[in-house]
């Protein structure tokens, strides 16, 4: 696949949706095709944006202007230092949220307008898009339920069921908007189901690549 352009790939999905396990299927598919990749994360995936991500999800309260500016922030430290050169050396991107989540979380979550998130998307991401975004979608009760399992709630995580359901509201309503480039995953079902959706999308993914 050396001969195909990088490419940049999302996760996307509420609270326990699985993008763990997605992120493992994804990593798994490219070994096996030798494709060259990198992992990474948002908010973080670079030492200023991981300070940041500190301050997002642990500080005791902060205003949803603020969470919005500090997630776009960190986004900025991230495409400038991690995601663009990475591209432009070959390298594949994998990463665990982008600029949907803050339409989905500040956005339909907090409330904030949609003209100040297209603002500073147009001012930090530009054409920093991704090629391909895979939504996770899961109901809120039981991505809840499976997130309450494995660890403490972080400051995001402690919103209620209606502030989750209008995450996925959110989510739902740019899958519509992109759907040639965000690909709906029923994380409903179980892990090996999962992990079939995903792995069929990359492959339809891939042989579209090679036909161009
Ligand atoms: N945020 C934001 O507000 N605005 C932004 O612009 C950005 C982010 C970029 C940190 O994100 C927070 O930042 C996040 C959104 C906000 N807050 N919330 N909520 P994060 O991605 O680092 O944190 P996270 O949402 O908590 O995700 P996570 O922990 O990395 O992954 P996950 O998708 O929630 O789930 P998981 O760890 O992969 O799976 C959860 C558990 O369920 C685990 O035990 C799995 O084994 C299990 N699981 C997974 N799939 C299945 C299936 N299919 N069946 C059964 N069990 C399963």
């Amino acid at each position: 696949m050396d001969q195909l352009t990088a490419q940049f790939i999302s996760l996307e999905g509420s609270e326990g949706a699985g993008k763990s396990t997605a992120m493992n299927v994804i990593t798994a598919l490219f070994e096996d095709w030798q494709v060259p990749f990198i992992q990474t994360r948002e908010p973080g995936g670079e030492g200023n944006a991981e300070q940041i991500r500190e301050l997002l999800l642990h500080s005791d309260h902060l205003e949803a202007k603020t969470e919005l500016l500090l997630m776009f922030a960190a986004r900025n430290e991230h495409i400038v230092k991690v995601i663009r050169p990475a591209l432009a050396a070959g390298q594949w991107v994998i990463s665990d949220r982008f600029v949907d989540a803050s339409y989905a979380y500040q956005g339909w979550g907090r409330g904030l307008q949609w003209q100040t998130i297209e603002y500073l998307e147009q001012l930090v991401v530009g054409n920093t898009q991704a090629n391909l975004t895979l939504l996770l979608d899961v109901d809120p009760e039981l991505g809840l339920e499976r997130a309450a399992r494995r660890s403490e709630k972080d400051r995001i995580e402690q919103e209620n069921l209606r502030f989750f359901e209008n995450i996925r509201s959110g989510y739902m309503q740019r899958a519509k908007a992109y759907p040639n480039r965000i690909k709906v995953i029923d994380a409903n079902l179980s892990i090996d189901a999962v992990k079939l959706q995903i792995e069929n999308v990359l492959r339809d993914f891939k042989s579209d690549l090679l036909k161009v």
